[in-house]
């Protein structure tokens, strides 16, 4: 069984983007999953080339500092033939009307000047993306649902119409994890692409840093340290506190007596989580030529395991040898 998962270099991967998936797919994938960084989903509004190629670089680095094993990522831009190439069968496949519905293309294109076609035509990338690796099962949240449903209309049309080539694909929900909310604004969830970053722990940040940004975290005026998820901001890091831990949330509250204890304890956890992987992302980086490799090869991978259903649907469209 095979479980696709992937993130957007749309910014510096943050705390929220560690504990809500890449600490998970770290510890309980397995070694059929896939993981990839989704550079090409990047494109679909305004972007900076030279920031694109250096995100790209540090979620790789990040993805395999974190202990997923390297054979099990990759890049997407890596596989632009195959993915072009699937992405055209699939957009034959596609009806307008059907990539017009996508609520997140709705919601996003709204009011915005100079809307990329890329915008209304990535779910069917997407669609590529998952059915060119043979994904059983897609762990997305509630905005990604309907472009997984997509992927499965569009599997199902295609086979039904030129033959079996593409495994059904489901959208499943990720276990429940941590939410991460932003420090400095806890009534929205920490984010890469934040403007602000204030309230944003990047993985690779220096440990003063993470500190500062813990420290001056929103809480409220209450005086105790209790767990009330109604108190987004305290919540938020008894949250993070106990997803660092490995511990619940009501738990670790009854360790400290104040903010700012409770704080101290939450930025040394942070800084003690993050560290090995900074470390270790930090000597990926500083290595170009390790991190190329292990990019090539994991692009040689991917690309072989998507290959066979390529040529098929190629042929079976009429088109290819
Ligand atoms: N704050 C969060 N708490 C828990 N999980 C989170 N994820 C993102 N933010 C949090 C999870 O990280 C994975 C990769 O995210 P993505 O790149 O697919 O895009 P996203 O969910 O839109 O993440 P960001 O950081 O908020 O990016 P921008 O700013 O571009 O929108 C996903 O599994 C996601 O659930």
């Amino acid at each position: 069984m095979t479980r696709l998962s992937g993130i957007t270099p749309s910014g510096r991967v943050q705390l929220g983007n560690y504990l809500g998936a890449i600490q998970r797919w770290a510890s309980q994938g397995t070694a059929d999953d896939l993981y990839f960084v989704s550079d090409l989903h990047a494109m679909t509004s305004t972007h900076n080339p030279a920031m694109l190629r250096a995100l790209t670089g540090e979620q790789l680095a990040v993805l395999i500092a974190a202990g997923i094993p390297a054979e099990s990522v990759f890049v997407q831009s890596d596989l632009t033939r195959e993915l072009g190439a699937l992405s055209w069968v699939l957009e034959c496949t596609c009806t307008f009307g059907e990539a017009a519905r996508m609520i997140q293309f709705k919601e996003k294109a709204k009011g915005q000047a100079g809307v990329r076609l890329s915008l209304l035509t990535y779910p069917v990338l997407m669609a590529a993306d998952i059915l060119l690796q043979g994904a059983d099962e897609v762990p997305v949240g509630a905005d990604q649902r309907q472009h997984v449903e997509l992927a499965r209309t569009l599997a199902k049309r295609f086979n039904a119409t030129y033959g079996e080539v593409f495994t059904v694909p489901r959208a499943v929900l990720p276990p429940a994890g941590a939410r991460v909310r932003d420090l400095a604004d806890p009534a929205r969830k920490m984010s890469k692409s934040t403007r602000d970053s204030a309230g944003v722990v990047f993985v690779l940040d220096e440990p003063e840093l993470v500190r500062r940004k813990i420290r001056r975290a929103v809480t409220d005026d209450a005086r105790s340290v209790e767990y009330d998820p109604r108190r987004p901001g305290p919540a938020n890091l008894l949250e993070i506190l106990a997803a660092c831990a490995g511990d619940t949330p009501e738990r670790v509250a009854g360790d400290y007596g104040s903010y700012g204890a409770l704080k101290e304890g939450v930025a040394e956890a942070v800084v003690e989580t993050l560290r090995p992987i900074r470390e270790r992302a930090g000597g990926l980086l500083d290595d170009p030529a390790e991190l190329e490799r292990v990019r090539k090869a994991g692009a040689a991978r991917a690309t072989q395991r998507g290959e066979h259903r390529l040529h098929s649907a190629l042929r079976l469209v009429g088109t290819g040898h």
